[in-house]
């Protein structure tokens, strides 16, 4: 008999899974589950273009019960593979794989994976930049937006992968070892998914559960939940970076524009003064980054010059240009709270702050000091607005509810042109409340500065 296959979740992964199976699988049976209708054009031509290659669809939750068939389930990141239906699932003895973990049992070659709360894409692309920029096969994979499995084609002995890895990645993992794992920090997100703190804790977590002591595992010093829990994670070499404090054994350390690094009682000095990012956070993650390169055996002097081609990622910190004194600047990937208090810190100006969307569960009292300090007006947006509003209780003399992000720009503008400043999108939420992802918000946000500048001559 044919070993039946499903593959959950018509989306990115979905869709280079198939591919996959398709082309290295023989004689199984195809199936794809997705809880809703497949909608659009281009999904509606995908899928007819698996179904003549022999894969089923599964639509609605209906068909949820048809996993009961299977052999093998194979899980995107967004399907909660710890629900009580698959929790059933896994009871009857089905293999249930997640995408990173099926994909990493096909290759042998270094990974480099980088998790945290906030500050995982920019890491993991500068690793990468760090990589290729001297001389290396690197692959830049995961949450990032190219599932793994869709680049095992291309990957050869000689490869480097680096992988951004969400929690919702990690939860499902069992034996996926990075040879370098970083966790950058460690804040509240996503606890409608995970329940509760301490279970996206933990799936961050295991991100080196499996790491040997050859292995190496890159903290960071300055978050307290690190600090307190990183040296009970997997059985790594650890190495510490810090912006704060020099109590650093093994790793690198921040002092203005210049790091300090400690590999075996070695010290190697590596300058930031030519890096083009903008932020705090930003050396936090050009530390994180710095220390992985160099485990992979790039040296300083060629870190350093790499370091100034690297311009950043768009929608993180993002100058989208300045009208007369305002300068206005895309945070749209600031999701969740502490990413916004973090933007928010790395501005001296006048700021007038977006904030709001589809809430995720945050803590948006913890902007309280930071609002108080920076920001003189609150522009409230989205579902999250009367939310946010409730939790700045002290500072609602400071928040103005906005209908859109056309009127939070222009409002915006208005309120700062005559002393100048900062208008800031960093909205602390998820975009899924009027936008389809955080990338449109963005562009939507860059769209109205545009037709401002226009207006204004
Ligand atoms: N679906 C169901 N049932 C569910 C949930 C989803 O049927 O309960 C279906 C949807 O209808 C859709 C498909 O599953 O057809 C979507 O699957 P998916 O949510 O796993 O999305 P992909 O397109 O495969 O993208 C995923 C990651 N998405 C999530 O983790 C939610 C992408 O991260 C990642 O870039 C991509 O794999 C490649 O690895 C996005 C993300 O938002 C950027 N990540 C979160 C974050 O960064 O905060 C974790």
């Amino acid at each position: 008999m044919k070993k039946k296959i499903v593959v959950c979740g018509f989306g990115k992964t979905g869709q280079a899974l198939l591919d996959f199976l398709l082309v290295n699988v023989e004689d199984a049976q195809m199936f794809l589950f997705n809880d809703t209708e497949i909608k659009g054009k281009e999904n509606t031509t995908l899928k007819e273009h698996y179904e003549t290659q022999g894969v089923t669809f599964l639509l609605g939750d209906h068909c949820f019960k048809q996993l009961e068939k299977m052999d093998l389930v194979l899980l995107s990141p967004g399907i909660d593979g710890r629900s009580e239906r698959f929790n059933r699932i896994r009871k009857m003895n089905i293999k249930i794989i997640s995408e990173i973990e099926f994909a990493f049992s096909t290759i042998n070659v270094p990974i480099i994976a980088v998790t945290g709360t906030n500050g995982k894409s920019t890491t993991a692309t500068l690793i990468h930049h760090m990589l290729t920029h001297n001389g290396k096969k690197s692959f830049l994979t995961g949450n990032i937006g190219t599932p793994l499995i869709s680049r095992i084609k291309d990957i050869t002995k000689d490869s480097v992968v680096v992988m951004e890895v969400s929690s919702f990645q990690l939860e499902e993992i069992d034996k996926f070892k990075p040879h370098v794992a970083l966790i950058l920090n460690i804040t509240t997100d996503h606890i409608s998914r995970h329940r509760n703190f301490e279970n996206y804790v933990l799936a961050k977590f295991k991100i080196g559960i499996n790491q040997k002591p050859e292995d190496f595992i890159i903290l960071n010093y300055d978050d307290p939940l690190l600090r307190e829990r990183g040296n009970q994670i997997g059985k790594a070499q650890r190495l510490w970076f810090s912006r704060c404090s020099k109590d650093i054994q093994q790793g690198v350390y921040a002092k203005n524009q210049s790091l300090t690094m400690n590999l075996n009682d070695r010290y190697e000095t590596i300058s930031l003064s030519n890096s083009q990012l903008r932020g705090l956070h930003n050396i936090e993650n050009l530390m994180a980054a710095i220390l992985a390169a160099r485990l992979m055996g790039i040296r300083p002097e060629k870190i350093e010059a790499s370091i100034k081609y690297f311009k950043g990622l768009p929608h993180r910190m993002e100058s989208v240009g300045t009208i007369g004194s305002v300068e206005f600047i895309n945070d749209s990937k600031a999701t969740n709270v502490d990413a916004t208090l973090k933007s928010i810190n790395s501005l001296n100006h006048d700021v007038v702050l977006i904030l709001g969307g589809k809430d995720k569960g945050g803590d948006f009292s913890l902007l309280g000091d930071s609002i108080k300090k920076r920001v003189k007006r609150v522009l409230l947006l989205g579902e999250a607005g009367p939310v946010i509003y409730q939790q700045l209780s002290n500072l609602q003399d400071r928040c103005t509810f906005v209908s859109d992000l056309s009127e939070a720009t222009s409002k915006g503008y208005n309120l700062l042109e005559k002393q100048g400043g900062v208008l800031l999108l960093a909205p602390g939420c998820a975009s899924f409340d009027m936008f389809n992802s955080f990338e449109q918000r963005g562009e939507v946000f860059k769209k109205e500065v545009l037709k401002l500048r226009r207006k204004q001559g």
